[in-house]
């Protein structure tokens, strides 16, 4: 394997087309941000570079979309994310923009190279042309039909549906997302890049790691879903792919002949990562030593990383190294740690129908909080599989994690700290059994915290961070320096001494995840920067010096606190435009009914397990709901234009149990489910407080 000699850590460049939700943090910047704390601690080199993204389909539609230009959303959105990542503790060391001058040479640069080496293939075809809009529609400005899953809005690159990597000549009845119109075929020139000749070394690289005879990585250290991910593409065979288009937003493309034409954003945006490079370069360059930005991607010893969500992954593991090879002289990536995704409250994010937690949101409601949020999403990173944020985890977390482990071991050693010694670190004096033991378990801790943060497996490294509190908790519990002070008053110095050390090395092992906190935690005690190494250095702490005042690092957070931001989350949702009118009806009035009549409904929670369409019905979804009967009911529900299968499943609802059976489109929906319509028309579901078990009767 390669020396390594330094680090360069990238994050994928957000679009500038909207702000950040706790999906993209939980998906790449939290995981990237706690990788590169824990790397410098440990006195590595690293480089730690983002920035937005700013070209593509997702920044022009918005534009059409808010009725003003790509360059007014591009730059209301690069400021609010810099600053959001900012104030979250997310600290690149450049987060820059593929709007710039510099970024735009840099890729007309490397395209021309490519060029040159023959990387490319110019085809002249045909392409559907929006005559309307007077454009051609490639990616995200065609829909259409997938024909792989029937999906009715796929896009031009790709079925957000069943993920399948789609062309705009796949789709079937195509239409055009600017005019709504049917598209013509017209020729038009373009770029590709004709992948199928890389096939063989990618799939060797890929996969073992080797490349022109030198172990590039060791190919057992990637996840699995990202080899995954990879092998089914090379499994369906590469294919050549235009890496040009025409539009007039994106970097020209730099060769006679091609007016109108802009770099794929999927070309530009990855050399992204390089042009950010040289800017910190230039930025923190000495005189004439600009081009020290080479070292971070050209040396041998240089480790890169690229942090991503999955959506991201075949760009970064197979197109961009591809590019990086054609081109020459560059070094590959060792390794893609993508996440998977994170849901909220049993349903997927969605910027469009505003189902999410907002990052400078969270900060203005919970300020001065990020380690909360920092912590809750450290602790359920969507590391290996798809998981879920809820708000009652989040106080949960906070409560019975930050406050009772953390805040409170902290804040005891403290106040006793105060009140026996005027809030002076006192002398220790030896030690019994039950500090070697101590100092035993510790001891192994910020190496097995790094060990974990190394396979970036952050959860367990946070979780072992978290063991070094509760290793002073019991410690303090177990010798009860308060029913001591007054028999053996030099036993407790030596108590609460050693407690104050495990306080300097918690604030060590905790800063990559909690990085405010570690601080007020060292603020506390006095302290400046610390290195990993000091964690257990025996002289961390001086007798004598002063102690700042105990301050509870953590509040308990309530259900009255809590409860708004489920609230918020559920009043905020927006629904997919819908047929009807904004504001519902105002609810019918019914006749009164007697106690008997009610009496004759059969109401019994249940959990949706299984759901899908109905085809050609488009208000229907087929549901399978488990009531704690031997056999699960089907129920056939008209609420296919609110929510897809895929929303639902695993939702709490109450059946109507005892509803005669009745047959709709050839399915026999055995129940109802009860539903109540929001002020915007749309059906939410009447759901039972959780902890119930399916089958319990509602009365
Ligand atoms: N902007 C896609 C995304 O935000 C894209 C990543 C580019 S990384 C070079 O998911
Ligand atoms: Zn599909």
């Amino acid at each position: 394997m390669r020396p390594v000699a330094r680090t360069t850590v990238t994050a994928a460049l957000p679009y500038a087309n909207g702000p950040l939700h706790i999906g993209h943090i939980a998906g790449a910047y939290l995981p990237a941000d706690i990788y590169v704390r824990c790397l410098r601690a440990r006195g590595k080199e690293v480089l730690f570079v983002c920035g937005s993204d700013e070209h593509g389909a997702a920044i022009t539609l918005r534009a059409l979309k808010e009725g003003v230009t790509p360059r007014a959303i591009v730059d209301k959105y690069h400021a609010l994310m810099g600053k959001a990542f900012q104030e979250f503790g997310i600290h690149f060391d450049i987060y820059h923009r593929t709007s710039s001058d510099l970024h735009r040479a840099t890729s007309q640069e490397f395209f021309l190279q490519l060029d040159r080496n023959g990387a490319f293939t110019e085809q002249e075809e045909q392409q559907y042309f929006d005559e309307e809009a007077r454009q051609f529609l490639a990616d995200r400005y065609i829909k259409g039909t997938c024909p792989n899953c029937g999906n009715p809005d796929a896009y031009g690159d790709q079925c957000e549906k069943c993920g399948t990597a789609l062309s705009p000549k796949d789709l079937k009845e195509p239409r055009s997302t600017l005019s709504g119109s049917k598209p013509v075929l017209r020729s038009t020139k373009h770029w590709y890049l004709p992948m199928d000749r890389s096939q063989a070394w990618m799939e060797q690289w890929i996969n073992t790691g080797m490349l022109d005879g030198v172990q590039q990585h060791d190919a057992g250290e990637w996840k699995p879903q990202v080899l995954g991910q990879c092998n089914s593409w090379l499994k369906d065979g590469l294919r050549p792919r235009a890496m040009t288009r025409d539009l007039d937003w994106g970097v020209p493309v730099p060769l006679p002949g091609a007016d109108g034409k802009v770099l794929y954003v999927w070309l530009d945006a990855p050399i992204g990562y390089i042009s950010a490079t040289k800017q910190w370069a230039q930025d923190h360059a000495s005189a004439g030593s600009a081009s020290d930005w080479e070292k971070w991607w050209k040396s041998d010893d240089t480790r890169l990383l690229h942090f991503i969500g999955k959506d991201n992954i075949v760009f970064h593991c197979i197109i961009f190294p591809m590019l990086l090879k054609l081109h020459g002289g560059y070094i590959l990536p060792q390794n893609v740690p993508a996440n998977e995704f994170l849901n909220l409250e049993g349903q997927k994010l969605s910027t469009s129908r505003n189902w999410a937690v907002w990052l400078h949101e969270y900060m203005e409601r919970w300020p001065g909080r990020q380690d909360e949020l920092r912590y809750c999403l450290g602790s359920i990173l969507p590391e290996f599989k798809d998981s879920e944020f809820k708000w009652k985890d989040f106080q949960e977390k906070n409560n019975s994690e930050l406050v009772s482990i953390i805040g409170n071991f902290v804040q005891r050693v403290f106040v006793l700290c105060h009140k026996y010694y005027d809030g002076r670190v006192p002398e220790p004096v030896g030690g019994d059994e039950s500090d070697v033991v101590l100092w035993a378990g510790l001891s192994a801790m910020p190496d097995r915290v790094a060990a974990e943060v190394d396979r970036f497996r952050f959860r367990d490294a946070l979780a072992n961070a978290i063991d070094v509190a509760r290793m002073g908790n019991k410690y303090l519990s177990d010798n009860e320096p308060w029913k001591l002070e007054r028999t053996d008053p030099a036993r407790v110095r030596t108590i609460l001494y050693n407690c104050l050390r495990i306080v300097g090395g918690l604030s060590v092992v905790l800063e990559p995840f909690l990085p405010f906190t570690a601080q007020r935690m060292r603020t506390m005690l006095g302290l400046g920067e610390l290195k990993w190494e000091d964690a257990l250095r025996a002289d961390l702490i001086r007798p004598g010096s002063p102690l700042a005042k105990p301050e509870h690092l953590f509040k308990p957070i309530t259900d009255a606190e809590i409860q708004p931001e489920i609230d918020r989350l559920h009043a905020t949702r927006t629904t997919a435009p819908s047929t009807g009118t904004l504001t519902a009806p105002p609810p019918a009035s019914k006749p009164d009914i007697g106690f008997d009549d009610f009496a004759k409904l059969n109401l019994r929670t249940g959990t949706i397990v299984a759901a899908e369409k109905i085809p050609k019905a488009d208000k229907l979804l087929k549901l399978t709901i488990d009531i704690g009967e031997p056999m699960p009911r089907t129920v056939v529900s008209g609420i296919a234009q609110h929510y897809s299968p895929e929303q639902v499943v695993g939702q709490a609802v109450v059946l109507v149990a005892n509803l005669a059976p009745r047959k709709m489109r050839g399915v026999e929906s055995q129940g109802m489910v009860l539903m109540a319509e929001d002020a915007t028309g749309r059906l939410v579901f009447v759901r039972p407080e959780n902890g119930v078990d399916p089958g319990s009767e509602v009365r």
